[in-house]
């Protein structure tokens, strides 16, 4: 697949370049000269890859190793301050009147001459809870969106070990996790949906959406976390699966797409609840509206399961494969278009964002297995009453 790999890093090269012309209408001559002078935008494949890598499952030092990370990412001064902090004292050496501007648009309203406006980059300066690479311009923005529930030590072990790999591939980034609040139906369709809405009116320059399990890990930092000019298939060659693809329209683990490739397939089902097939209806829509799906090589692909008990108020849909049948008659209206929830908290922080919903319960309530069993010995035991009470009208 080095084809898709060269298109993909076409891709990069193209849109970067039109951030860098776009950036060049918008910046300060001064803040220009600064840019050209010193900081740069981020490279396209970072030279601080070390490819294969190994999954640190100690949970001893878990917390410890958090925590250092945490005060890292407090102590950085991206690149974003230092430059508007160089351009205002330079202007005010110059002993220029200060006017901060954002856009072409505003600095029209505020008819005020150009060279007197400020343009503190601020556009790009992103908000807490999103990773900016400390010493380059990234081209690329990443929303990484985490289906949650009680698995707060995969997180830890996620975060651990997915920080120093995207610092490393010099995008700016930031992790949603997405908590079902309650007992219900879990519904990992869904929880990827409100992760999408939520990630985008958070920070609104994300041009990738990574819909990740987090108890996947990846094995090898050249499979780089951005999106391309088709989804993209990221965990393609998984430990448990024996390093090879189950099936081949598999779609699951992490997949990348692109804000517009998103919506065009009307994001996710909300309907399935419980294990399975949603990943399979979203393979569907896809190839329903003519996209295919691009996957990188192998070797770089490379996931770890974290090993795990199953979930409670997971169990497999029985209901998926009808559900799947008829998944492009719904496919329209249902997803981002249908999409309703309760926002119970957002909590932005350094580490991760995580914000916690109700999505509600499934129109067709399904059995657990537990009611299942309940139900299927009520029946055994009506049987039988039945049969004493009919053997006894047969001797009287
Ligand atoms: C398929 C499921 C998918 C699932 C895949 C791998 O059978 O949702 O297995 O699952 N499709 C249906 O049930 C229709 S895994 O072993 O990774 O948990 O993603």
């Amino acid at each position: 697949m080095v084809s898709d790999e060269i298109q993909l890093q076409n891709l990069l090269l193209s849109s970067s370049q039109s951030v860098t012309d776009h950036a060049r209408q918008k910046i300060h001559p001064i803040t220009q000269q600064i840019l050209e002078s010193g900081s740069h935008i981020c490279p396209l494949i970072s030279g601080t890859l070390v490819g294969p890598l190994k999954v640190n499952e100690d949970l001893t030092t878990l917390d410890e190793d958090l925590k250092i990370l945490e005060s890292e990412f407090k102590a950085r001064t991206s690149v974003h301050s230092n430059l508007a902090h160089r351009v205002k004292k330079s202007l005010e050496e110059k002993d220029e009147k200060l006017i901060t501007v954002n856009t072409i648009e505003e600095l029209q309203k505020a008819q005020v001459n150009y060279t007197n406006a400020y343009f503190p980059l601020s556009n790009v300066e992103p908000p807490v809870g999103v990773v900016t690479p400390g010493n380059c311009y990234p081209h690329r923005r990443t929303a990484i969106v985490i289906p949650y529930r009680n698995r707060s030590e995969h997180l830890k072990v996620f975060l651990r070990h997915l920080h120093p790999i995207l610092l490393r591939q010099d995008i700016e980034y930031g992790i949603y996790v997405i908590n079902q609040v309650g007992n219900g139906k879990f519904n990992r369709a869904k929880l990827l949906n409100v992760g999408f809405s939520e990630a985008l009116q958070h920070y609104n320059k994300y041009d990738c959406v990574i819909f990740h399990d987090v108890d996947l890990l990846p094995e090898d930092d050249r499979n780089i976390y951005t999106c391309s000019s088709q989804p993209k298939h990221m965990s393609i060659a998984v430990n448990i699966f024996d390093y090879k693809l189950p099936y081949n329209d598999i779609f699951g683990g992490v997949t990348a797409l692109t804000p517009a490739q998103f919506q065009l397939v009307n994001g996710y089902s909300n309907e399935y609840w419980g294990w399975g097939g949603e990943d399979d209806d979203m393979y569907k829509r896809i190839r329903y509206n003519c996209m295919s799906i691009l996957r990188i090589s192998e070797e770089h692909a490379r996931y770890l399961m974290v090993r795990h008990h199953k979930d409670k108020g997971n169990e497999i849909m029985p209901e998926r494969f009808t559900l799947l049948k008829a998944s492009l008659n719904r496919q329209p209206y249902d997803g981002l278009k249908s999409l309703n929830y309760t926002v119970h908290n957002r909590m932005f922080g350094v580490l991760y964002n995580n914000i916690s919903v109700s999505i509600g319960e499934p129109l067709v309530k399904t059995m657990t297995q537990e009611e299942q069993a309940v139900h299927f010995g009520i029946g055994i035991v009506g049987i039988f009453i039945i049969y004493i009470l009919l053997f006894k009208r047969t001797c009287s």
